[in-house]
């Protein structure tokens, strides 16, 4: 697979966290997102929103959107429930991270800690107070449970945790979200999720729920066989910031 990133962006590292997760080889093509020049011969022919991320296949279809990213990479995976209302819950969380959590404080980073311009304070602070409202809602939900859905580790998560663990860099202080900070560890943790198993060579590809999911892991277990496994692993390095 191919993967058109910019190493700064939350929504790609969403792509780059589950990609490596369920251990899929993939090719990165890095993408400026201050300069824009060049963007529609860059990303015309792969995606009609010219963003990143924009994950195209092996056989070369192009799926943009890192929630559909997401989804997609999931399907027949431990990070995706099996159940109807369980999955319509993911998708609660990530329709809510498109809508109220990315647009205030992604934005928010990206003009305090990364844009040559930035709009007036005024902007910025409004921006500020709907990204404070959104990490309420988390607050209250992960005040009640240990994981946003089935209180287990699944995309909804990862949807979150991308802008959520960098929201500091936005000038937002999560001191005042408990709740927050304890889930931020818990994702972190390699009894709940796989990062830090496969930082220290874990083999989960190899895992029966990952193994149902033909799309990732065909080409995975093609490549690398037990021996391998752990060594190919090991040896990437993993997108945790
Ligand atoms: N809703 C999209 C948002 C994608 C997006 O905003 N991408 C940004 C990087 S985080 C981008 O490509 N910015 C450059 C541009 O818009 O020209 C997603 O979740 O993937």
């Amino acid at each position: 697979m191919l993967l058109y990133n910019a190493q700064v962006s939350g929504n790609c590292y969403k792509a780059r966290l589950l990609l490596a997760q369920v251990g899929v080889d993939y090719e990165r093509r890095e993408i400026n997102v201050i300069d824009r020049s060049g963007r529609s011969d860059l990303l015309g022919g792969v995606n009609p929103a010219l963003q990143v991320p924009t994950l195209v296949l092996d056989d070369g279809r192009p799926l943009a959107e890192s929630g559909a990213i997401l989804w997609y990479l999931s399907l027949g995976t431990r990070y995706l429930p099996d159940e109807d209302f369980d999955r319509a819950k993911v998708l609660q969380w990530m329709f809510f991270e498109q809508y109220s959590h990315e647009p205030n404080i992604a934005v928010v980073r990206y003009w305090v800690s990364i844009a040559a311009d930035s709009p007036r304070e005024s902007v910025i602070e409004a921006r500020r107070k709907a990204g404070y409202e959104a990490l309420d809602a988390m607050e209250r939900e992960l005040a009640t449970r240990k994981f946003l859905v089935v209180d287990r580790y699944t995309i909804a998560d990862i949807a979150l945790y991308a802008y959520t663990h960098v929201a500091g860099e936005g000038g937002f202080d999560l001191t005042g979200y408990p709740a927050i900070g304890r889930w931020l560890e818990r994702v972190r943790d390699p009894r709940h999720s796989t990062h830090t198993q496969l930082a220290t060579g874990g083999c989960r590809w190899r895992d029966r729920a990952v193994l149902r999911n033909p799309r990732v892991t065909r080409r995975s277990c093609r490549l690398l066989g037990p021996a391998g496994c752990s060594a190919s692993l090991s040896r990437r390095s993993l997108p945790l910031s």
